[in-house]
């Protein structure tokens, strides 16, 4: 059996997320068109087909890497290239609509230092021209790394191709998962970042950031219905009324479309209450950060 542990990296908005949700088959983790979605480290495991499967990817979607503007940022920063040390293989994404800048070559010089081999994948194929792609596997063959594959996880054009380069790299190893889990992460963080995410393509500029989104309970009462409650986390008293919006609309409407999909999640109705409150600059703070769980 193969089997090993691929980190995903690259800057925040390249499609790390959409690309590991495409290969394992279901969502594991979620994504915006706004950069720094993800925030964690989180495991989204592909099993070769079969009962007795001949391999199994174990990929890590990480936090995009960017120049940090404060704690967070640095944490999450770091978070990702701790991911190398445990990294059988890398998988570097480029985004193929967007020429590769300082941001890239960074990351880039970071990963020839690491001892996994790289793979540098160019994703949005489906919406970048030919010529920009060609560019970009152009640009990026200078970094010299294990090989170059071109994707869209929209798609799924270049997927099972990834998948076999990325098997014929894996060591023989042990099953790190049994079959059927497709990630590693508790309930309460899946729930919250589902909640999380249907707040942010309704916000725009800054607020995004600004948001986190902790379960503060979870019952299940005897005819099923699951009550949940979270808390959606701001960072200033005029972020607030943002995140409610006139009259309560958009914690309305965001709230209605996180308990579809909790539903669907839960096999059960869910009785969904979310309050929201205010942490001033919560993203700065150490102590905000580990309570959060961002250690
Ligand atoms: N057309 C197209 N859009 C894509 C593709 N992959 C990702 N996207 C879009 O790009 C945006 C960012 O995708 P994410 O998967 O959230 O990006 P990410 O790299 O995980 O971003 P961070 O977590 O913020 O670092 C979303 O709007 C996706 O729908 C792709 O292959 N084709
Ligand atoms: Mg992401």
């Amino acid at each position: 059996m193969r089997s090993g542990f691929v980190p995903v990296v690259g800057r925040p908005n390249v499609g790390k997320s959409t690309l590991v949700n495409a290969m394992v088959g279901s969502k594991v983790a979620i994504t915006s068109s706004r950069p720094q979605t993800t925030r964690n480290a989180i495991r989204g495991i592909v099993n070769g087909p079969g009962e007795d499967p001949e391999y199994q990817i174990v990929l890590v979607d990480t936090p995009g890497l960017h120049k940090p503007r404060n704690e967070l940022g640095t944490r999450l920063n770091s978070l990702v290239y701790g991911t190398l040390a445990e990294a059988d293989v890398v998988v570097f994404l480029v985004d193929a609509t967007q020429p590769i800048g300082p941001g890239d070559r960074l990351i880039a010089e970071r990963l020839g230092e690491a001892e996994a081999e790289v793979l540098v994948v160019v994703s949005k194929l489906d919406i970048g021209r030919r010529g920009q792609v060609v560019e970009q596997l152009t640009k990026a063959g200078e970094w010299d790394f294990a090989s170059y594959v071109p994707v869209s996880a929209v798609d799924g054009s270049g997927v099972p191709e990834l998948v076999a380069e990325l098997v014929s790299r894996l060591p023989e190893g042990p099953v790190y998962y049994p079959p059927g889990i497709t990630t590693d992460q508790p309930e309460d963080l899946v729930i919250g970042e589902m909640v999380r995410e249907k707040f942010l393509d309704r916000l725009r500029e800054e607020l995004p950031h600004s948001l986190v989104v902790v379960v503060e309970d979870l019952e299940q009462r005897e005819d099923g219905l699951i009550d949940i409650a979270a808390d959606v986390i701001v960072e200033r008293k005029s972020q607030k009324g943002i995140v409610i919006g006139k009259g309560g609309s958009l914690l309305k409407e965001a709230g209605t479309a996180a308990r579809h999909d909790l539903e669907a999640l839960l096999g059960n109705r869910v009785n969904l209450r979310l309050q929201v409150k205010v942490e001033p600059d919560w993203q700065r703070k150490p102590q905000l950060l580990d309570r959060l769980g961002f250690d």
